[in-house]
């Protein structure tokens, strides 16, 4: 085993202390949490041999020059965690990066290297995310900076705290000409490594993914007066609305979840009057999700006339099902072969990721990192020193190979 994956695993268990209390890692973007996060990075990329600065989108980048003129190759992904995440999901993939180019030395490059530390992939603090990778993609849309966290925080004076800035964030386009393409290195989040018994995979396609913000509504009423043929339960919808959309993705072989739901006014002597609650669905293709999503709509209807109540929907969020570039993944799959002395692994990615906004700029390709139980936004999340260091390894054969 190379002993940089003994260094990720003790620089990433350092970095998790960067976080909320509570079980797991809680960093949100552009906290506290997140500014001590960006000062321990920082000391990463300088390792690396990078200079760095932090760019008007919260973006902590760690530049290696290469020869003049030269494109840039990206390599990247997110600081921030899901709530009592794990210390795995998207940081690892920073660590990585900076000890791939920690282990080329100052082997020469076709290209200049940046090593990008996203602020806000996950989308858990604003309803919103991939503000980094869509200000450098050019699709960032300025509506994002006035919405607001649970706590009333703009966006934009939250970004403005860690020293960013939400007009020059608009400005942060990169010229596709200049950029060579983005690798991500990520934990699978998944089983199918485990299963097939190897460290490391390459990432064939993200899947896409919308979500929706649904409310069913009854009528609040006295737990023991009303009879049950004359209640409008509001909860008793919801239920029944868990229920199919968890048949409807059986039956359509997608993803999908009620992941948020909220009850009121949740006494145990009222009948609830209103639950709103969140779906998500995800798929490998676009047209399965529309698909799926589509059937929703009739669902609602015979859910809403069964139950006696209103239930109103309205799509949050959307992004599109991305394939992963043939060039940079048979790169990868090279590099991973020469250190594993076995082909890799291609699997395509049920989460999304930051390469799934990247891909608006550059081509993008995908390392997967083998996952333990394929438990993945959870405190129990794991990946091996050992599985680490192979990444590494493969990173850097990728990169001493790399021709641009
Ligand atoms: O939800 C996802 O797929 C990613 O972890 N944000
Ligand atoms: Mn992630
Ligand atoms: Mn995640
Ligand atoms: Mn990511």
């Amino acid at each position: 085993m190379s002993d940089w994956g003994e260094i990720a695993r003790a620089r990433l268990e350092r970095i998790a202390q960067a976080s909320e209390e509570g079980p797991g890692v809680t960093r949100l973007p552009f906290t506290s949490q997140h500014r001590e996060a960006l000062g321990i990075i920082e000391g990463w990329m300088h390792a690396a041999g990078c200079a760095t600065h932090l760019d008007a989108a919260g973006t902590l980048i760690g530049r290696r020059e290469g020869p003049p003129g030269a494109p840039t190759l990206l390599i990247g992904s997110h600081q921030d965690s899901v709530r009592h995440g794990g210390a795995f999901d998207g940081i690892m993939g920073v660590a990585l990066g900076c000890l791939a180019l920690e282990a080329l030395g100052d082997a020469a490059l076709p290209v200049a290297v940046e090593i990008l530390a996203f602020a806000d992939e996950e989308g858990v603090r604003f309803p919103t995310a991939l503000i980094g990778p869509r200000a450098l993609a050019g699709t960032l849309d300025p509506a994002v900076f006035e919405m607001r966290d649970g706590a009333g925080v703009r966006l934009a004076d939250a970004l403005a705290g860690i020293g960013g800035d939400a007009a020059g964030a608009m400005g942060l386009a990169r010229d596709p000409a200049q950029v060579a393409g983005y690798l991500e290195l990520h934990i699978e989040q998944g089983p199918v490594l485990e299963a097939e018994e190897a460290a490391l995979g390459v990432v064939s396609a993200i899947s896409g993914i919308e979500r929706h913000k649904v409310a069913v509504i009854g009528e609040a009423g006295h737990a023991g007066t009303v009879p049950m043929g004359l209640r409008h339960d509001a909860l008793l919808g919801a239920a029944d609305l868990v229920r199919a959309v968890h048949d409807l993705a059986c039956e359509h072989d997608i993803r999908a979840t009620v992941g948020a739901l909220d009850v009121s006014p949740n006494v145990v002597n009222a009948i609830p009057a209103r639950v709103d609650l969140t779906i998500e669905i995800r798929a490998a293709e676009d047209t399965a999700r529309a698909k799926a999503a589509a059937a929703l709509g009739p669902i609602y209807e015979a859910i809403a006339a069964r139950t006696g109540t209103e239930i109103t929907r309205e799509k949050t969020y959307a992004q599109a099902a991305q394939a992963c570039d043939e060039a940079l993944r048979a790169g990868l799959a090279r590099a991973v072969e020469a250190v594993s002395g076995r082909a890799p692994v291609v699997l395509p990615s049920g989460a999304t990721h930051d390469a799934s906004a990247m891909v608006d700029l550059c081509p993008v390709a995908m390392l997967f990192v083998r996952c333990r139980g394929g438990i993945s936004h959870n405190p129990a999340e794991y990946a091996s020193a050992e599985d680490m260091g192979q990444a590494v390894d493969a990173l850097t054969e990728f990169l001493r190979a790399y021709q641009g």
